[in-house]
């Protein structure tokens, strides 16, 4: 079985991000083959400065290390290191309807904002289809946003078999009912686009005054509160043990605890469990040749994999003059 998935290099990576999808690429590592990528290509519809998008790139790849994704268990590349991901993106756009990419909902939020769309993210979802098909991916681990593109992959495969014949393997996404949409500090979803995000590595002081500022409702502090809707309790699930939360639950109902509190919980428990993470971070930042070697590994375990699987789609459609 192949796992594959690629994240943004957009921004540093928050906590939305780790238990999303990160914890389970690191989960999943001994599969018989696991592909991670830094969604580079995806990131140019939203950075337009070379020398950060090269930066946010390494800094992302060193955070996947960092938190415990191992280049001896698991293949890690650039998605640009693979060119054949966007002949097969092309190859998917002739046959992608324009009704299922309007459908898509990256696009139609940008739009709903009045954010101007263009071509590249208008066709995101293609991109994506040819990051998962290039691998003959299996299983897709991600957060619930991405599940959509996932399904679009599934379309695009099954029109390309019927068309001509048997060629792509259809994909299954991956999503983990406790974290599928880890909520941001306003409630809302986590999410870089809506500047409401917990950053794994932010400084212990940043951390602490997010946390500190996460919306709750305006119960007061003899008040029993509802754990179950609560981003503050949300967010401590993700990091305490099954005795911890029914112990916080407990608290919350019981009245005579505030928010702060709860907050402060929080904060602790992410700055205990991020710790030997953050450690480890400072080690392999200062040692880039170490990162370009895994990196440039990975880019060649998995053009060897897309080669093998582009040239059966080219076979199979009719291009090249070699078959
Ligand atoms: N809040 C979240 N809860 C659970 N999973 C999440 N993911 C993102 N936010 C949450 C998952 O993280 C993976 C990487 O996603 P990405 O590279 O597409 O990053 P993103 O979705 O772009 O992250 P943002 O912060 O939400 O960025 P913007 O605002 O630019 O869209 C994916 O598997 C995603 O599901």
């Amino acid at each position: 079985m192949r796992v594959l998935s690629g994240i943004q290099p957009t921004g540093r990576f928050h906590w939305g991000n780790y238990f999303g999808a990160i914890k389970q690429y690191i989960d999943l590592q001994d599969n018989e083959q696991a592909f991670y990528f830094i969604a580079d290509l995806h990131a140019l519809t939203t950075i337009r400065d070379a020398k950060r998008l090269r930066q946010n790139s390494q800094e992302a790849a060193i955070d996947l290390l960092a938190l415990g994704l191992d280049p001896k268990r698991a293949t890690l590349f650039r998605q640009s290191d693979v060119p054949e991901v966007t002949s097969l993106t092309w190859i998917l756009m002739t046959i992608t309807q324009m009704s299922l990419l309007e459908k898509c909902h990256a696009y139609k939020d940008k739009k709903a904002k009045g954010i101007a769309a263009d071509a590249g993210l208008f066709t995101y979802p293609v991109l994506m289809a040819a990051d998962i098909l290039l691998y003959d991916s299996d299983l897709v681990p991600v957060g619930q946003d991405q599940i959509q593109h996932v399904e679009v992959t599934r379309d695009l495969a099954q029109r390309f078999n019927t068309l001509f014949g048997e060629t792509l393997t259809l994909p299954e996404s991956r999503v983990l009912d406790t974290s599928a949409k880890v909520p941001g500090i306003d409630g809302e979803k986590m999410s870089k686009s809506y500047k409401n995000v917990i950053e794994i590595f932010e400084t212990p002081k940043k951390q602490r005054k997010k946390v500190m500022s996460i919306k709750t409702d305006s119960a007061t502090l003899e008040d029993p509160k509802d754990p179950d809707n609560c981003a503050v309790f949300a967010l401590y699930k993700l990091f305490a043990d099954e005795t911890q939360q029914a112990e916080l639950a407990k608290r919350y109902r019981a009245g005579g605890m505030g928010y702060g509190d709860a907050k402060q919980s929080v904060h602790d428990a992410a700055l205990e469990y991020f710790g030997e993470a953050r450690e480890r971070r400072e080690q392999l930042a200062a040692d880039t040749d170490t990162l370009n070697d895994i990196l440039a590994e990975g880019a060649r375990q998995a053009r060897e994999k897309g080669k093998e699987v582009l040239d059966r789609v080219q076979a199979a459609c009719g291009l090249g003059s070699t078959y």
